[in-house]
């Protein structure tokens, strides 16, 4: 009879880094690392396609320290589209489509248009295109804001002629004229005077700023975002790639499903996509990895039931110790050339050298941001400490349809066909994380602890790392000496608050 026993699964907790002979300085290791078959990051993180983790702000603000946020898809085509266009206009050497407001707006439309992107001024043009004038906040500093329903953006504009630059222009000419005239935006003008780019100082200090971001070949953010494999997935796919989505990633809790592989193949085979990445998930085995592989996925997710709040491996019994799924996938993904995401269950920086040893290119985190500035959602405060909300995409809360007209969670689980919320199987839970201050500060923690795993096992860049890699594995007194013991701990590290 069929023997259903398998081998022994590791993860995280049950294995150390082999400390090794090194040259290595933790301040000069490279850690560019392949997000997909295309894309390489000079970071190897990605935050959760998660609605308490990752939506435009969350996605802006980790490409710019060099890694990827995958847009969650627990909203409407047009909503997550509009998530899309927000991080693509956020920050580019030009601004190949900027944001306009005609003449004839009033001053409380044109208010509302710059705090939704988060810009300080607009140019203004007319029916046809062409450049009228710009209006930035000193134009508005004598206009009191009881006034803006009724003013026009023509009558306080500072109208043509401007300054502008012809379409083309290089980096340096376009930063010498902005020096020259003391103005911060540079309108690029065809030789009709059609308005066809914009120039800003602030996207040059931006680029002094991080110069790790992760950007496409036109000096924008590149983002990803996620779809499903149900219903109007290939809607979806669509509008993402039209608002300049750079990855796609089909997204479920089970990609070894003929539903999700057949998604894949489609994208891949149609050359409407063929500037988009796509990656598939999750898997945790060696045969999934290869399915994914096969259909023509450009990355490969692994990760079932490691994740802080899910509950698939208790719920459903399923799932693979995150370690060894990550190493049973990289059998299939490595020989293929296609890079492995090891997607959840990290809970401290020393895990990221570790999935990386074990096989993965990058990491998805969830936890570790969500109590970040940029996660969707307020703070919350209990006894004095400040928390954010953190729940599963297979939590009640994400997957019940309540006030929306659809919950666009339930099929990452299987469950689309299931009509009321009281009939919902959640696969997890919801709760809180501590807050922990702007990304900025948590993404330095966090790579900074990789460039110390880095130096110690005398790795220069992931490669190298991924090469000279070896585990010991320990036991529960092994992982006891491995925290803090014995003593009660009286100030909280920045990367350690206890376990
Ligand atoms: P973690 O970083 O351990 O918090 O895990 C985040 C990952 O958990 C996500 O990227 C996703 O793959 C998975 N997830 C999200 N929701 C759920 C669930 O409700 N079970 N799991």
């Amino acid at each position: 009879p069929h023997n259903p026993f398998g081998f022994e699964g590791l993860t995280y907790d049950d294995v150390l880094l082999l400390p090794n002979e090194t040259d290595v300085i933790p301040s000069e290791v490279d850690t560019t690392a392949r997000l997909t078959r295309e894309i390489t990051m000079k970071v190897p993180l990605l935050s959760a396609a998660m609605d308490t983790v990752t939506e435009s702000r969350m996605a802006i603000a980790m490409a710019r320290q060099g890694g990827i946020g995958i847009l969650h898809r627990n909203l409407s085509i047009e909503a997550q589209a509009k998530q899309v266009d927000l991080v693509k206009r956020s920050e580019s050497g030009m601004i190949t489509d900027p944001v306009t407001v005609s003449p004839d707006a009033t001053l409380a439309e044109l208010d509302a248009l710059c705090g939704q992107y988060r810009v300080s001024g607009l140019p203004v043009i007319d029916a046809d295109g062409r450049l009228v004038g710009i209006i930035t906040n000193r134009d508005l500093r004598f206009v009191p804001p009881s006034d803006f329903p009724n003013r026009k953006v023509h009558e306080v504009m500072t109208a043509m002629p401007l300054v502008t630059g012809p379409v083309g222009i290089s980096r340096e000419d376009a930063a010498a004229l902005l020096g020259k005239n003391r103005i911060e935006k540079l309108p690029l003008v065809d030789d009709d005077g059609r308005l066809q780019g914009l120039i800003t100082v602030k996207d040059f200090v931006k680029t002094e700023q991080y110069p790790d971001a992760t950007k496409d070949p036109d000096g924008r953010l590149r983002v990803g975002a996620a779809i499903g494999f149900f219903g109007d997935a290939l809607d979806r796919a669509g509008a993402l790639r039209d608002a300049g989505v750079d990855v796609l990633v089909a997204d479920t809790a089970n990609g070894h499903a003929r539903l999700m592989l057949e998604m894949i193949t489609k994208l891949k085979n149609d050359p409407y996509f063929k500037d988009v990445q796509v990656i598939g998930g999750n898997v945790a085995t060696r045969a999934g990895a290869q399915a994914l592989v096969d259909a023509g996925a450009d990355g490969v997710k692994v990760g079932v039931g490691p994740g802080s709040i899910c509950t698939t491996r208790v719920v459903a019994g399923v799932g693979v110790p995150q370690v060894t799924a990550i190493y049973e996938a990289s059998l299939a993904c490595r020989p293929a050339g296609v890079p492995v995401i090891g997607d959840g269950g990290l809970q401290y920086s020393g895990d990221i050298a570790k999935a990386l040893v074990a096989g993965a290119d990058t990491v998805m985190l969830g936890s570790l941001l969500a109590g970040c500035d940029e996660s969707p959602g307020d703070l919350v405060f209990i006894n004095g400490k400040q928390f954010k909300l953190y729940r599963g995409m297979g939590s009640i809360g994400a997957m019940a349809s309540r006030g929306k007209k659809v919950s666009y969670s339930k099929d990452r689980y299987f469950q689309a066909d299931v009509a009321s919320d009281d009939k919902i199987v959640p696969e997890g839970i919801e709760g809180q994380v501590p807050y922990r201050g702007p990304l900025g500060a948590v993404a330095y923690q966090l790579v900074g602890g990789l460039h110390q795993s880095m130096f110690y096992v005398g790795a220069h860049t992931i490669p190298e790392l991924q090469e000279r890699g070896k585990f010991v594995r320990i036991t529960a007194a092994g992982l006891k000496e491995s925290h803090p013991h014995d003593i009660q701990m009286t100030v909280e590290a920045p990367n350690y608050t206890g376990r």
